[in-house]
C-alpha cells in the first residue's frame, strides 16, 4: 500500500514516463522502500524533462566566439597587491575548495584531497592547502575560513580524514564541510536508472552545485556572519593553487575591467590537446568554453605569429564575492547543465544483479561553476605562470600525473632557491634535477626565502624539504 504522498510521486513519475524505477517497491523492506521515495522526491521530474527534450537544440554560435582578453604575465600589480592584502588583513576574504570528486583516474580510492601530492613528504592535498592558509593567517593576523564542497561520494570520508588529522592544526570552527547535491543519470532515451531495485544511478551535480549548496548548507551567510566578502576558490586537486594570492584578489576587487563578481586565472596552453577550458568572449562578455564541447577548428587555429589563438587556458582558479554568489541563488536563476555520455552500473532485472556496462550507456548531467562567468557583470582575466602554480593531479600516468607534478614543484622551488644565488642542478631540457619541497610555513612566495639560511648548492638527485 502506497501512502498518500508516495501515490503523488507514483502519478508524477507516471505523468514523466519514468514509472519503471518503482517496478521493485512492492518487494522492497518498508526502510528501502522509504529510502527509495526519499531519493525519488529529490528529483526535479520537470528539470529531467525538460533536459531530455532539449537534448537535440541547437548549441553555441561558435563563428561569433574569439579570444578573451586578459592581463598579461609580468604586468606592473604592486597597488593590486596592495589591495589584496588590506582585504586579507581586514577578514574579507575566505578559502573555497571544491572537492566532490574522486581520485578514480589516478587509481585512488578515497576522496582526492587524501592523495599524497608532495614530492619529497608526500603531504596530502588538504594538509597541503591548510599549512598553506594556516601561513596566510599568520602573515596577515586574521583567520581565513575555509569552506570545502564536498559529495555524497566523500563526505564522510572527508570529515573523517579532517578529524582524524585534528583538523590540521587550525581551529575547527574554522573549517566548513559541506555537501553538494546530486542529478540522476538518464539512459540514451531518457529514462532513469536503478542500480539496485531500490536506488537510482545518481552523480553529483558537479561544481555548479556549488552555487545552490553554498546558499543551502548555510556557508554564504556563515562568511557574511563573518565580514567575508571574497572567496578564493580552486579545484582540490591542484598542490600547486596560491591560495588567497594577494595580487590577483586585488585585480580582482579593484582592477579595471572587474566588476568585482568573479575573475579568473589562466596559464598559456601547453599545446592545443591540452584538456582545460579556454576563456573566450562571447558577445562581449568572458566566458570558459570547455575543451570538450570547442570545435576543433578553433581549438587548433594559429594567429599571424603561428601560436594558439584560443590559448588562455582555464586552471580552475577563480575569485568569487559573496554578494555574487547571493544574487545567483535568488530569483530562478540557475546554471545550464552539460552532458556526458559515461559508463553507469544499472540493475539488471534478468542477472538479478548490478552490472557494470563496458560501454557509455547513460547520459550524466553536471553543472560548471565557470558558467556564472557570462552573468557575471564584467570579469577580468589574469595570466599566471604553469611553473608557479599548475601542477595538478588528475592521471595516474603520463601528462599530469604524480610524476608530472613533482617534476613542476621541484622546477617551481628550484627557481625559487635560484633567485638568491643556490646553485641549482638542471636537466638538459631545464627541468630541476633533484626532489625540491618548500613547505608553507618556510615561503609561500619565492620572496620570503630571503631571510632564510639556503644551502649553497643543491646536489642531482638530492633530496631537499626547507
Ligand atoms: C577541470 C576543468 C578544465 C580545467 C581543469 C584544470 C571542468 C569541467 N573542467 O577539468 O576546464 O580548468 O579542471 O585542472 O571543470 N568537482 C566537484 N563536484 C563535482 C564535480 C567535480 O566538487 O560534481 C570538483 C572535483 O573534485 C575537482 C574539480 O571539481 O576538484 C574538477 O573536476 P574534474 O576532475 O571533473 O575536472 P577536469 O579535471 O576534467
Amino acid at each position: 500500500m502506497l501512502s498518500d504522498a508516495e501515490r503523488t510521486l507514483a502519478d508524477a513519475l507516471a505523468s514523466h514516463g519514468q514509472s519503471h524505477v518503482l517496478r521493485h517497491a512492492d518487494a522492497l523492506s518498508h526502510a528501502d522502500r522509504k529510502a527509495l521515495f526519499a531519493q525519488l522526491a529529490a528529483i526535479d521530474l520537470p528539470l529531467i524533462s525538460r533536459l531530455v527534450k532539449s537534448g537535440a537544440e541547437a548549441k553555441t554560435d561558435y563563428s561569433a566566439v574569439k579570444p578573451a582578453p586578459y592581463v598579461a604575465l609580468g604586468t606592473p600589480a604592486g597597488a593590486a597587491r596592495a589591495h589584496g592584502e588590506s582585504l586579507l588583513r581586514a577578514g574579507k576574504v575566505a578559502v573555497f575548495t571544491v572537492a566532490g570528486g574522486q581520485g578514480t583516474r589516478l587509481g585512488w580510492r578515497g576522496p582526492k584531497g587524501t592523495y599524497p601530492a608532495t614530492v619529497v613528504t608526500g603531504k596530502p592535498l588538504f594538509r597541503v592547502f591548510a599549512e598553506q592558509i594556516t601561513a596566510a593567517e599568520k602573515r596577515y593576523g586574521r583567520s581565513l575560513p575555509w569552506y570545502i564542497m564536498t559529495s555524497p561520494l566523500n563526505s564522510a570520508d572527508t570529515r573523517a580524514f579532517f578529524r582524524d588529522n585534528n583538523w590540521f592544526g587550525r581551529n575547527p570552527a574554522d573549517t566548513f564541510l559541506f555537501e553538494q547535491g546530486t542529478m540522476p543519470s538518464i539512459t540514451f532515451d531518457g529514462k532513469l536508472i536503478l542500480e539496485t531495485p531500490g536506488s537510482l544511478a545518481l552523480n553529483p551535480d558537479g561544481h555548479g552545485g556549488a552555487i545552490r549548496a553554498l546558499h543551502a548548507s548555510g556557508a554564504l551567510e556563515d562568511m557574511q556572519a563573518r565580514g567575508v566578502e571574497h572567496m578564493s576558490y580552486f579545484q582540490v586537486d591542484n598542490p600547486m593553487v596560491r591560495i588567497a594570492d594577494p595580487v590577483f584578489l586585488g585585480l580582482h576587487a579593484s582592477g579595471e575591467g572587474s566588476s568585482g563578481e568573479m575573475s579568473s586565472k589562466m596559464v598559456a596552453k601547453r599545446d592545443a590537446a591540452e584538456k582545460v577550458g579556454v576563456f573566450c568572449e562571447v558577445g562581449g562578455k568572458t566566458v570558459v568554453i570547455e575543451y570538450s564541447d570547442m570545435p576543433a577548428e578553433l581549438t587548433n587555429s594559429l594567429d599571424a605569429q603561428g601560436k594558439l589563438r584560443f590559448n588562455a587556458g582555464s586552471i580552475a582558479i577563480h575569485a568569487i564575492s559573496v554578494a555574487f554568489m547571493q544574487r545567483l541563488t535568488q530569483g530562478d536563476f540557475a546554471l545550464p547543465f552539460h552532458r556526458a555520455k559515461k559508463k553507469v552500473p544499472y540493475w539488471c532485472d534478468t542477472q538479478k544483479k548490478t552490472v557494470e556496462p563496458a560501454e557509455p550507456n547513460a547520459i550524466k548531467f553536471e553543472a560548471f561553476v565557470f558558467d556564472a562567468l557570462g552573468i557575471a557583470k564584467k570579469s577580468l582575466v589574469m595570466e599566471t605562470s604553469r611553473t608557479e602554480e599548475f601542477a595538478p593531479l588528475k592521471n595516474a600516468t603520463g601528462e599530469d600525473s604524480p610524476a608530472w607534478s613533482h617534476q613542476i614543484q621541484s622546477n617551481r622551488n628550484g627557481g625559487w632557491l635560484e633567485k638568491f644565488g643556490v646553485k641549482i642542478p638542471r636537466k638538459p631540457n631545464g627541468d630541476v634535477d633533484a626532489r625540491i619541497e618548500i613547505a608553507a610555513e618556510t615561503a609561500l612566495e619565492a620572496d620570503d626565502l630571503a631571510d632564510i639560511a639556503l644551502p649553497r648548492e643543491i646536489k642531482s638527485g638530492e633530496e631537499v624539504l626547507l
